[in-house]
């Protein structure tokens, strides 16, 4: 990481989202608060990995019903890095309910739906590394200076 107090955090844009044409939407979105892509690629996602990725959904209802939604298309997975990157890119996806979330954020803006949500990120520090494993080799994150960092952040902040 290229800053000491930086965290990271992944974001798979989901099925829907590339299905409905919105990948570079949602990726603007968060290039333009300031996040940093470290990594990004696209994916098809099989039971196992998925199985891995909801396990703590397995005993739910809408778990088999998940699991092929999430295989209807490929997905966009990415690492974005920042400080606080974990819970400011919760709060720019908005409520797991399209219907509910808040104007402003992705699920508000774009989604009408609780799965068909646009967007998962991860919802804190153990799951993110944990996940970072799980969608990304090592060699596939890369450690760059980002132009912009002494723009995005104030000086104390940087320290
Ligand atoms: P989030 O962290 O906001 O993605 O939300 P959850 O971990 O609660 O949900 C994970 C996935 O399960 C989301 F894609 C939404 C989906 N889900 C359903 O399909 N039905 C439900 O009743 C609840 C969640």
């Amino acid at each position: 990481m290229t800053h000491n107090k930086a965290e990271r955090t992944v974001v798979l844009i989901k099925p829907d989202a590339l299905q409905r044409a919105l990948v570079g939407e949602i990726i603007k979105r968060f290039e333009q608060k300031g996040l940093k892509i470290v990594a990004l690629k696209l994916m098809e996602l099989g039971d196992a990995i998925l199985s891995e990725h909801y396990s703590h959904h397995k005993e739910k209802p809408f778990f088999p019903k998940l699991k092929s939604f999430m295989m209807q298309a490929p997905i966009v997975a990415m690492v974005l890095e920042g400080i606080e990157a974990i819970s400011v890119v919760r709060m720019i996806a908005g409520k797991t309910q399209g219907r509910e979330a808040d104007m402003g954020t992705i699920r508000g803006d774009l989604s009408m739906s609780t799965q068909a949500n646009i967007v998962h990120s991860s919802d804190s520090k153990e799951t993110a590394e944990a996940e970072i494993k799980r969608f990304f080799k090592e060699n596939e994150i890369i450690d760059y200076v980002h132009g912009n960092f002494n723009f995005v952040y104030a000086e104390e902040e940087r320290e």
